[in-house]
């Protein structure tokens, strides 16, 4: 027992996960029936696996996650009624209706035998099309009606994301290396989910079908992590170069305040 509580140095090993919402304009019927008036959407906010599971007309989702995540707490606006919603089995979703768009804020925690910290996630709810949005660019953005916006479909808003565990407890990894993820397809014949990396499938969300992640995102997201480590990595190099020469310069006066005493 004591020997699964160590952690193997060295290793870091990673799940893919997909969060983000689905929304759809209410019908007049809904409208009456759903108890607020005022509201016009119904939206799903989740946690998935990043796979789409065959034939399914869901955004990710192919595997369970519980085996590594105990509870998803998602942290909705205050208009809400009991704003903070915990989630303790699969799926890790949440559907509500409402009017307007805003950040949910999305906590991972972890099962207990796994040690780690739960982690925080941001997601801007998205109810409006994007193509109807997106046109208002650069100006106010213009809120389309129901009407307008019920003909495009559901929006859809995910973003492919690693959960990265370094320096694992030697039985969380046994864990994790028990499931592996189903791999993402290589290529796709559905629409790309909207990602502001690719901004094509603005394009693309506008073809009918449920968007999927593809193996190809994921290889972009890795190159785009490398090269942001790359970047990080020189700004450190020359900082630490202005700060030496700040302390040598530091140093230099001191010298000279000394001699005058
Ligand atoms: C906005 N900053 O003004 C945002 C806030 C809040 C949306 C949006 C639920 C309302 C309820 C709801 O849709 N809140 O149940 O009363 O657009």
């Amino acid at each position: 027992m004591a020997e699964a509580r160590v952690r193997v140095r060295g290793v870091t090993i990673h799940r893919p996960i997909i969060y983000g919402n689905t929304a759809t304009v209410l019908t007049a019927a809904e409208r009456e029936t759903c108890g607020f008036p005022d509201h016009t959407h119904r939206w799903t906010v989740a946690v998935r696996s990043a796979a789409n599971a065959p034939d399914s007309d869901t955004v990710g989702g192919a595997d369970d996650l519980s085996y590594f995540i105990k509870r998803v707490t998602f942290k909705l606006h205050d208009t809400y009624s009991n704003p903070t919603r915990n989630v303790d089995k699969p799926p890790f979703e949440l559907s509500e209706t409402g009017w307007g768009e805003f950040e949910i804020h999305i906590r991972i925690h972890f099962v207990a035998e796994s040690g780690e910290k739960p982690i925080t996630l941001y997601h801007h709810l998205k109810l409006h099309p994007w193509s109807l949005t997106f046109q208002a660019l650069g100006t106010e953005p213009e809120i389309p009606s129901p009407e307008s916006a019920a003909k495009f479909g559901p929006v859809h808003s995910w973003q492919y994301d690693e959960i990265v565990f370094t320096d694992p407890f030697q039985s969380f990894l046994t864990l994790l290396t028990a499931h592996p993820p189903t791999p993402l397809p290589r290529t796709s014949k559905n629409p790309t989910p909207f990602h502001t990396s690719y901004p094509a499938s603005l394009e693309e969300t506008r073809k009918p079908g449920v968007p999927e992640f593809t193996g190809a995102m994921e290889r972009d997201e890795g190159e785009r992590l490398e090269e942001a480590k790359e970047k990080i990595i020189k700004e450190q190099e020359k900082w630490k170069g202005i700060l030496l020469e700040r302390e040598k310069e530091l140093e230099r006066l001191q010298k000279l305040l000394a001699a005058k005493d």
